[in-house]
């Protein structure tokens, strides 16, 4: 049987997971995030559901169902708060620990099963030995998007926290919390009981001078692996479209910055800035895992105009000799192994650049979106019709989808709609030339024209050029007879 290709994002079009933890437990890989509505008015509105793939065929990804409820937690019984980023660990019961937050509720709640797939049930709150529930008493640590080890010694620790931002001075949450930063706390083996006082092992914006981490100080999303003996702890930094990491010989002390892993806007790679990213930025949440030896970055994207309808993807990452993480760019074939096949029909959606002929931006500083191309799909929130598409690019608009292998490829078919008319300009470099223009008329649907480039690993960039708009749906690729 031929391996399905892993595109991103990774799951289906009409799937909308954003701050994914991967983990692989026995031959699969598993996802757990938090879970966004497409069209949703505020993050997180769906319950947790989980997804897998076989560890050899990262393309192959298996719905495993809703595995836990808002409204199983006993402080939300109406449903009325949404469950934000979770994270996942074995304790060494061997059962599954899924920690998570309601909104900005400021307390870290659990549930627990016997799988990696649930069923979970509630099990507490993260608390003090005497009982008393941290979060709940004045000068205690914010809890906030947990990351959670279980050491190679058994011992426990999660990573909590949340620094707000310049615009949001400290304290002004929840007040009388702590804001400092990422804090560690020692968990008791029971996974749920404090054993050692909070202590914050990466500062926020405010505290972050003289420290290593300026400009990269920490804001949200702690993620924690221990990769050769080093605690890797990922996080996003207050610029926020970054996942950056910070690392250490040990877990709860010591820890220096490392680097920017990825941005959903590549910013730090060329020269896309926050001005001018090359694709619609936003907040950034996600963590490393190791598949058959590679290692890899999931975080997510932000589309339909806001950020409440967010999507996992992936890439490789590598680490050079000193334990360093290069940062990675977005591709459209990041679990794939490799550039993805020169024929097949491939959706719109894989792109990994986006942009009006002004460019990106963010997405929540956006004010007038109406010459802005964005991603969308037809229809209400999980119909599963997997129509994603590209809508609204208009003159000058671009998609770029990186990489795919061209060597045998003949010709390009171009599903379109909308009533644009002008010419699609493909080129394998951003502001290359153009290897083939195909003309658009208004309300044509598919539109072909030749495509030769006898390139083993090749971008294609699409640029809209004339009047009205395009919807860009999909294309094919069709190999050189
Ligand atoms: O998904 C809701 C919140 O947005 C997460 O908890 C944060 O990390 C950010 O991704």
């Amino acid at each position: 049987m031929m391996k399905k290709q892993a595109v991103n994002p990774y799951l289906p079009g009409y799937e909308y997971i954003p701050d994914g933890e991967p983990y692989v437990f026995g031959d699969r890989v598993y996802v757990y995030g938090s879970h966004d509505k497409f069209n949703g008015e505020v993050f997180c509105m769906n319950d947790y559901v989980c997804w897998s793939a076989p560890v050899d065929e990262l393309g192959n990804w298996r719905y495993e169902g809703v595995i836990y409820k808002k409204t199983q937690d006993p402080r939300n019984p109406d449903g009325s708060m949404y469950m934000y980023a979770p994270d996942i660990a074995q304790g060494r019961d061997g059962r599954y620990y899924l920690y998570y937050t309601l909104e900005m509720l400021g307390v870290m709640s659990v549930a627990v099963g016997d799988s990696p797939v649930g069923p979970f049930s509630y099990y507490g709150e993260i608390h003090y030995p005497d009982g008393t529930v941290v979060g709940e008493e004045k000068g205690d640590v914010y809890q906030f998007d947990p990351g959670v080890l279980v050491d190679d010694d058994g011992r426990v620790y999660l990573y909590t926290g949340f620094g707000p931002d310049i615009d949001r001075p400290e304290g002004t949450f929840i007040k009388g919390r702590s804001y400092a930063g990422c804090y560690c706390i020692e968990l008791e083996p029971d996974m749920i009981t404090v054993k050692e006082k909070p202590v914050c092992v990466i500062p926020q914006v405010f505290h972050e001078k003289g420290t290593g981490f300026e400009n990269h100080a920490f804001f949200e999303a702690s993620s924690i692996r221990k990769i050769n003996g080093i605690y890797y702890l990922v996080y996003s930094s207050f610029q926020s479209h970054e996942l950056c990491y910070a690392v250490s010989k040990y877990p709860n002390r010591d820890f220096t910055y490392g680097g920017t892993i990825v941005s959903n806007g590549d910013i730090g790679l060329e020269n896309w800035t926050m001005e001018k990213p090359d694709n619609y930025i936003g907040n950034n949440h996600g963590g490393m895992v190791e598949i058959n030896g590679q290692w890899y970055i999931f975080y997510h994207r932000q589309t339909n105009r806001h950020s409440y309808s967010r999507q996992g993807c992936a890439e490789p990452l590598s680490f050079d000799e000193n334990g360093r993480i290069p940062q990675v760019e977005m591709t459209s074939c990041g679990l794939n192994g490799g550039p993805l096949k020169g024929k097949g029909r491939y959706s719109a959606a894989i792109a990994c650049n986006l942009m009006s002929k002004d460019g990106a931006g963010h997405v929540a500083l956006i004010r007038d979106y109406s010459g802005h191309p964005y991603f969308t799909q037809t229809g209400a929130d999980r119909e599963e019709k997997d129509d994603q598409y590209i809508a609204n690019m208009q003159d000058g608009a671009v998609a770029g989808f990186k990489y795919f292998d061209l060597r045998d490829t003949g010709e390009i078919c171009l599903e379109l709609s909308g009533n644009g008319e002008g010419e699609m300009q493909i080129s394998t470099r951003l502001d290359g030339e153009p290897v083939v223009r195909i003309p658009v008329d208004a309300g044509k649907k598919h539109l072909s024209g030749k495509l030769t480039i006898p390139a083993g690993k090749t971008a294609l960039f699409f640029r809209f050029v004339g009047s009205g708009s395009v919807n860009f749906h999909g294309f094919e690729l069709i190999e050189r007879k």
